[in-house]
């Protein structure tokens, strides 16, 4: 009787595990729409806030770009305290954090071997401090991601313009890559060439912005020098992140994470908008990273303490950055203690009081989701997977319907101010426009009109109270496949 009642039990299970595989070889998942992000991008792209930290000698001279000629000896905050920028940071919700470790004026904040420009002739820590040490230990204890910005246009050195300097901003990579690693973004500017100290010769040096730096052999060097984790590399031209082509704190409604980079280079003049909006049939992926300021400066000047972002300006960065599908890159700049103001630091905390309260209580989860199709009737396709917290479980439809329909009951009547999406990018960026409808007064009515959605998009819905919601996704390369919808 017993092993009549284990077959019977053992029979059930096999038929129940058939039956799920005979699914999911029915019904396989949606091809990719190329090109589609790598690990590292996924990983990147999930990060979603990120912190820049502008410090140099600028910081003591009040100036935004250095000439070249100042002397180590003005290097000297008095209170430094990595640890308070990080807790700061931390508690605003950052992921990463990326550092000057050279500005244009070529003041190295480690103590390079190559060059006497640098923290190991300044009074700071008597010339023993090492403040991308500092930084890169810092952020890591406190779980943060490290990165750097190695400006590659240099004002201070003899060199620069002639093909050795290639050489010796190789071999500051080098000390940077093998001494303070793993380093998760390399920021490469834009800003390159025009007048300087350049070891005394004062004067102008123009170089070919497209060629001089050799991007792609040094781009190469560095992916050797660190092959694990994988560094993802910024400029305008990519590889991994572009700019955005604005320091106001924006990217364009639309917003395609694909790009065709061929004929892209640093510095390149007249491509913003292009890198705002990116390319619908770009080529490579190669998301937009939200670059700026919580003050009108990148450095620490005093006469701005006035000027700090507002949490509400900051919010609003948030939402045309993070809320259209690119991740935020904002600065916080050390002051001359070596401390971050207590201005930035009120602003950052009521922000992140801002944000908490906007998307902590998500009225979509435990709602009702469905949606006019799904792909094959199987269940890994259903629109419950919409709700249900897991960024790995999608809606998507069937190969020949490339729109559809989704509604969202809510429990209850809330006022909404916001709806968020998500497509499953590992499967490729393909809706092109959607729209959104609520339940009032007994009818649908019209509410949002959209475009791209990409890793996250959050529409803004003016404080409707509602307790349906309805999703019309009308334009979408491919089937689409959404892995979240959620309201707040
Ligand atoms: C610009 C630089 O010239 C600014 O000084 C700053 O570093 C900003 C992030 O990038 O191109």
């Amino acid at each position: 009787m017993k092993s009549q009642t284990h077959f019977l039990i053992t029979a059930i299970i096999s038929l129940i595990l058939v039956s799920c595989n005979s699914n999911v070889n029915q019904v396989p998942p949606p091809e990719p729409v190329y090109p589609i992000p790598t690990e590292a991008q996924l990983e990147w792209h999930e990060m979603e806030l990120l912190a820049f930290i502008h410090f140099t000698t600028n910081t003591f001279t009040g100036v935004e770009w250095g000439y070249g000629d100042e002397s180590p000896d003005i290097f000297n905050p008095t209170e430094m305290d990595v640890n308070q920028w990080m807790d700061i940071l931390k508690d605003a919700g950052f992921e990463g954090v990326i550092l000057t470790a050279k500005h244009h004026d070529g003041f190295c904040l480690w103590p390079s071997e190559y060059t006497e420009h640098s923290v190991k002739n300044s009074p700071y820590k008597d010339g023993e401090g090492d403040v991308v040490q500092e930084v890169s230990d810092a952020s890591r204890e406190h779980g943060l991601k490290f990165g750097v910005y190695l400006s590659p246009w240099d004002r201070n050195r003899a060199d620069y313009a002639e093909p050795s300097y290639i050489d010796y901003y190789r071999k500051q990579l080098e000390e940077i890559f093998t001494q303070y690693g793993p380093i998760f973004e390399m920021w490469v500017d834009g800003a390159n060439g025009g007048d300087g100290y350049y070891g005394g010769a004062n004067e102008t040096r123009i170089i070919d912005r497209e060629t001089y730096y050799d991007w792609p052999n040094t781009f190469e060097f560095v992916r050797e020098l660190q092959p694990e984790p994988k560094v993802l590399i910024f400029s305008d031209a990519g590889p991994d992140i572009r700019w955005v082509g604005n320091e106001q704190g924006w990217v364009s409604e639309t917003n395609w994470n694909t790009i065709n980079n061929d004929t892209l280079y640093a510095g390149k003049a007249g491509i913003e908008n292009l890198l705002s909006t990116g390319s619908e049939d770009g080529t490579k992926w190669i998301p937009a990273e939200v670059d700026v300021s919580i003050r009108p400066g990148w450095f620490y000047h005093a006469e701005e303490d006035s000027l700090v972002k507002s949490p509400k300006t900051l919010f609003d960065i948030y939402l045309s950055s993070v809320g259209r599908g690119s991740n935020l890159l904002l600065n916080i700049p050390p002051d001359r203690r070596g401390l971050i103001h207590e201005e930035d630091a009120a602003s950052l905390k009521k922000w992140r009081e801002m944000l908490d309260d906007a998307f902590s209580n998500n009225f979509a989860e435990g709602a009702l989701a469905s949606a006019d199709s799904y792909r094959g009737n199987a269940s890994e396709y259903s629109p419950v997977n919409l709700t249900d917290g897991n960024k790995e479980t999608y809606w998507a439809t069937d190969d020949d319907i490339s729109t559809g329909t989704i509604e969202i009951s809510l429990v209850e009547e809330k006022e909404v101010n916001y709806v968020l999406l998500q497509e499953y990018i590992r499967l490729g960026q393909r809706v092109r426009s959607f729209s959104i409808d609520v339940w009032k007064g007994g009818q649908w009515e019209p509410a949002a009109e959209a475009t791209t959605i990409g890793y996250k998009r959050i529409v803004e819905m003016d404080g409707v109270t509602t307790d349906n919601i309805r999703i019309h996704i009308e334009d979408s390369k491919a089937s689409p496949v959404i892995s979240a919808v959620e309201v707040y």
